[in-house]
């Protein structure tokens, strides 16, 4: 129970790996408001699961790249809970297309959301934590395609790049708040995100080959470092980058 009081913002939280932090989360005893862009049942969905384990949770409708809906997430986050301890910026697409047929269309979608959306409610979140005065936690879930590229994925390494690069920025100017600010790179996790272009199945065998501990990631092993992240002992990680990936980013030879 080492988040017990704290109260945690998950965006994007009605599925995946969302949904798996928003549970651990309240597992560890935080109040959790479980942010998402109108998927009410999946949501309760998450409510019920948090609620059946005694934990605490509030499901709010907002699309992390709309100013107003940011502002009252964070508005009916201190309406009921009265403050916000951590964010997890969780929210994010990742539409597969070719090069060659992406549009402006999409371009912008992407960046709306996954980057502006993490500014957003950045700002937002750390308004609140500086004048509460008891320091926070932003943890942003971007990705090892913040380090490597995707044929598929030119819309989205960028904003997965800018999310760690500003995480990176925040956690100078809010470090003397007692704001950390940090990323979790995960690897390849079977998600709904995902799932399209893993249902051929080369392709799945393929990426799975190529992770040195022989699996996938589950949404449960990102949570449990987000948990980690959101905990007093990572009161002095700040700036950082944990990649979660088996090892695959480091499996080139
Ligand atoms: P997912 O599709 O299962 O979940 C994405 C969640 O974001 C959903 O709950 C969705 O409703 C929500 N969302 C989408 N647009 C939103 C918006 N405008 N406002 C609020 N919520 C919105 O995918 P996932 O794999 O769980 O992805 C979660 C995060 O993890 C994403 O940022 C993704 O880039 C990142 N990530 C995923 C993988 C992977 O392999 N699955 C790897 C690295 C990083
Ligand atoms: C991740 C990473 C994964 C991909 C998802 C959609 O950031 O690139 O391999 O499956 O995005």
């Amino acid at each position: 129970m080492r988040l017990t009081d704290k109260v945690a913002v998950i965006t994007g939280a009605s599925r995946g790996i969302g949904r798996a932090i928003a549970i651990r989360l309240a597992q560890d005893g935080a109040r959790v408001v479980v942010d998402h862009p109108g998927e009410n049942d999946a949501a309760q969905e998450v409510i019920a699961a948090i609620r059946a384990q005694g934990g605490e949770a509030l499901a709010v409708a907002a699309d992390v790249s709309s100013p107003a809906q940011v502002q009252s997430l964070f508005q009916e986050t201190e309406q009921r809970f009265g403050t916000v301890d951590i964010l997890v910026n969780n929210a994010g697409i990742c539409p597969f297309v070719e090069w060659f047929d992406l549009t402006e269309a999409v371009w912008d979608q992407v960046q709306q959301v996954n980057l502006k959306g993490a500014f957003l409610c950045s700002q937002a979140a750390s308004r609140i934590m500086r004048d509460q005065g008891h320091g926070g936690r932003i943890i942003s879930v971007s990705s090892i395609s913040a380090l490597v590229g995707g044929s598929f994925q030119t819309a989205y390494t960028p904003t997965k790049a800018g999310i760690r690069s500003l995480m990176q920025s925040l956690a100078i100017v809010l470090g003397p708040y007692g704001i950390t600010c940090n990323s979790i790179l995960p690897g390849t996790v079977l998600t709904d995100i995902n799932r399209e272009h893993y249902r051929d199945p080369q392709v799945l065998a393929r990426d799975t080959q190529r992770v040195p501990v022989g699996r996938l990631g589950q949404p449960e092993d990102i949570a449990g470092v987000a948990a980690f992240l959101a905990s007093d002992e990572a009161a002095y990680i700040n700036g950082a980058d944990v990649l979660v990936d088996g090892g695959l980013f480091v499996n080139l030879q």
